[in-house]
């Protein structure tokens, strides 16, 4: 006993979730990808088995509590066997053939998702883990973001994941299990977002202070939604005259070197691409709305919406943060 009903309170703990499916519905047994449906089968089928041993043995339990209960009457002990050849047998037999079936069922599981070839017809994405966001490039459409991924819907994807630092780990649970981003080793994931709609994801290895703030939005269109994202992305930032001319502060500051806008600057690459930061929904790899106040916020200071976030304080003054607001703003 112990581990078992611990798992059945974990069981319905989780579980709960379906019913409570809010927005961020993070929950394994809800899968829109069949990368992520196998996996929950599996853990139905493991669980189903190991609820049946639990009822098996924990009804005989509690049945010869009940029944052999000392009465005083000494006559009522029950029957004691020892040396019977067949029950030893039985009893060492079956949980071999429950644990070997396990065993290859799970196997064949792993084996069935894992894929080391992009298949056909698969949109390519690289996923790069940064203390403490997601970078994502579509290097066959020559396209950088951050924080959320754009997939067309019903399409398999493939996604080779990286790190740029520590461990970190991709994981969607309703579209696919979690792996991991190792740096110099490239792993590789796929899934299918068979819906449209928004997927929520984190990352899934401790990766620092705050690794908590680290999530993923997948993001799976209809396919012409995708073409047309696809198609803004691939434009260079647009050239907007602001009244501030926030080009130029953005310019002689140092965010540059953390920075790229595809057509103004390229020596960046530290920090998130922000030629399209206003497609965003969110910034800082979803710890924010992509809001004018979270925004001007985030300039005034980092560390107010994520303590310890690899942008310094650049302790800016209201004149330089209304210019870079102003620029920032046109980056749609
Ligand atoms: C030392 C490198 C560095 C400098 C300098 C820097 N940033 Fe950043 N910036 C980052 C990093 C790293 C992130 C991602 C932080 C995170 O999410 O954990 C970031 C995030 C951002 C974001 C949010 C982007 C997104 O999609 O989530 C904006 C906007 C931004 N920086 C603007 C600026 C501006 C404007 C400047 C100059 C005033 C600047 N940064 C200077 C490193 C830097
Ligand atoms: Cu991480």
């Amino acid at each position: 006993m112990g581990r078992i009903p611990l798992l059945l309170i974990l069981f319905f703990a989780t579980n709960s979730s379906i019913a409570l499916a809010g927005p961020e519905n993070l929950s394994i047994f809800d899968p829109v990808s069949p990368a992520a449906t196998p996996i929950r089968d599996l853990f139905m089928l493991v669980f189903g088995v190991i609820g049946i041993i639990f009822v098996i043995t924990e009804g005989a339990l509690i049945w010869s509590i009940i029944r052999y209960r000392a009465k005083g009457d000494e006559t009522k002990e029950p029957p004691q066997v020892y040396g019977s050849n067949p029950i030893e047998v039985a009893w060492t037999v079956i949980p071999i053939i429950i644990v070997f079936t396990l065993f290859l069922v799970t196997t064949r599981s792993i084996y069935s998702l894992d894929m080391q070839e992009a298949p056909e017809g698969a949109l390519k994405v690289k996923a790069t883990g940064h203390q403490w966001w997601w970078e994502f490039e579509y290097e066959d459409l020559g396209i950088t973001t951050a924080g959320e991924l754009h997939v067309p819907e019903g399409i398999p994807v493939f996604v080779e994941l990286r790190s740029a630092d520590v461990i970190h780990s991709f994981w969607v649970p309703r579209l696919a299990g979690k792996i991991d981003c190792i740096p110099n080793r490239e792993n590789h994931l796929w899934f299918q977002a068979d819906e449209v709609g928004t997927w929520y994801g984190q990352c899934a290895e401790f990766c620092g202070s705050q690794h908590a703030k680290m999530l993923i939005r997948v993001i799976s269109e209809k396919e012409v939604d995708f073409n047309s994202w696809v198609a803004n992305q691939q434009l260079q930032a647009a050239e907007i005259p602001t009244e501030a001319n926030g080009k130029e502060t953005f310019l002689s500051l140092a965010c540059i070197n953390c920075h790229n806008i595809q057509g103004v600057t390229t020596v960046g690459g530290f920090g998130p691409d922000l030629t399209h930061l206003m497609s965003r929904d969110t910034i800082a790899s979803g710890a924010a709305n992509n809001s004018t106040d979270n925004l001007r916020l985030w300039l005034q200071n980092p560390d107010s919406i994520k303590e310890g976030a690899l942008m310094p304080n650049m302790m800016l003054s209201d004149k330089e943060i209304d210019a870079l607001m102003e620029y920032l703003q046109t980056l749609k």
